[in-house]
């Protein structure tokens, strides 16, 4: 599946705001999963007044939210058939299926918001559009403290069907803020899972970091952790020149540090992690795929060069 130029990427994130919804203008709204991340979004809905209807697969975990004013279903098919809009929000894909084995889906909007990759996100959307379902896939880019906390800057974005995100974007925004990305189904999973991987990346040169110093007893991590932080958040900068870079296909133009000169250092950082005893494992890929690419004319290159040697 393609996206049309409808599809294209929304340019902002509408903040999770807390929207005072009157008594008679309720929206409702069927969750199934109450785990870590399933009750932060009841607990945000709850707050703003939704009828929120609820299934989990252990009902125990349902009874605090009952309490707060869920209402409880006896069953997910129960569940489903209560509202329109369904959310599911679990383990893997694999438990959406089983959740879902049993309802009728016939005229129901699905969102998901289960974690899992994007070809699994095309075949859900397929797999409940044949049952009669608009589907929409969500990739929650919060960890639950963030869920229902506009400042924390939690999100979730959206690919799937449009006019089922334009009809409920409003409903589903109290939780954390909604960026729709576009018509094919797994396009939030793919961006999902891209961004987690920017995440562990930098989380690796953080470690690598920490390890260097830590040995050293007038050197404090607590007090060396925002300095660190400062640099990499600095650091990011770059990241938009990158991508502007695999747009025009001009890896060089506005470089200011080129992997020629990069490269050159490698060395330093090498030897002073054998001299701090710590492994260089978590740094060895990048520091290849630098050398491969100024190796064979990328040195006046920055970084944009080395996607190419990726995929
Ligand atoms: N928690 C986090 O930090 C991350 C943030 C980013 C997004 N992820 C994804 O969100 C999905 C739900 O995560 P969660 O934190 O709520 O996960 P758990 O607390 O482990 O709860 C899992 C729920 O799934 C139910 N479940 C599992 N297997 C089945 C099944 N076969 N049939 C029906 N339900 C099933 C489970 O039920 P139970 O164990 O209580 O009976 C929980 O409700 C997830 O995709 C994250 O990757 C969270």
């Amino acid at each position: 599946m393609t996206d049309t130029p409808s599809d294209a990427i929304s340019s902002s994130v509408s903040p999770s705001a807390s929207p005072s919804v009157s008594p008679s203008a309720s929206p409702s709204l069927t969750l199934l999963g109450l785990g870590a991340m399933g009750t932060a979004f009841a607990r945000a809905w709850l707050a703003v007044g939704y009828s929120l209807t609820v299934w989990n697969r252990t009902p125990s975990r349902a009874e605090a939210l009952i309490a707060e004013g869920a209402r409880p279903a006896a069953s997910a098919a129960e569940a489903v058939a209560e509202n329109g809009l369904v959310v599911t929000c679990l383990l893997d894909d694999a438990s959406v299926g089983a959740a879902l084995a049993d309802a009728d889906l016939t005229g129901k909007d699905l969102v998901d918001l289960t974690t899992g990759t994007p070809s699994e996100a095309r075949t859900r959307a397929a797999w409940a559009e044949a049952r009669g379902a608009r589907f929409l896939s969500g990739g929650i880019m919060a960890v639950p403290p963030m869920i229902g906390a506009p400042e924390a800057g939690g999100y979730v974005l959206y690919s799937g069907s449009q006019d089922l995100f334009e009809t409920h974007r409003t409903t589903l925004a109290p939780p954390a803020g909604t960026r729709f990305v576009g018509g094919n189904p797994g396009h939030a999973a793919l961006q999902d899972v891209a961004l987690l991987s920017g995440m562990y990346g930098m989380i690796a040169g953080a470690a690598h970091a920490f390890a260097l110093v830590r040995g050293e007893k007038d050197i404090s991590p607590a007090e060396f952790a925002p300095l660190l932080a400062q640099w990499v958040a600095a650091m990011s900068t770059m990241i938009p020149q990158i991508g502007e870079q695999l747009e025009s296909g001009d890896y060089e133009s506005g470089v200011t540090s080129g992997l020629a000169m990069q490269v050159a250092g490698i060395k330093t950082l090498l030897s002073t992690a054998q001299d701090q005893n710590v492994s260089p494992e978590l740094l060895t890929s990048v520091f290849d795929l630098m050398r491969r690419r100024a190796e064979t004319g990328g040195g006046r290159e920055g970084f944009a060069g080395m996607v190419d040697l990726l995929g």
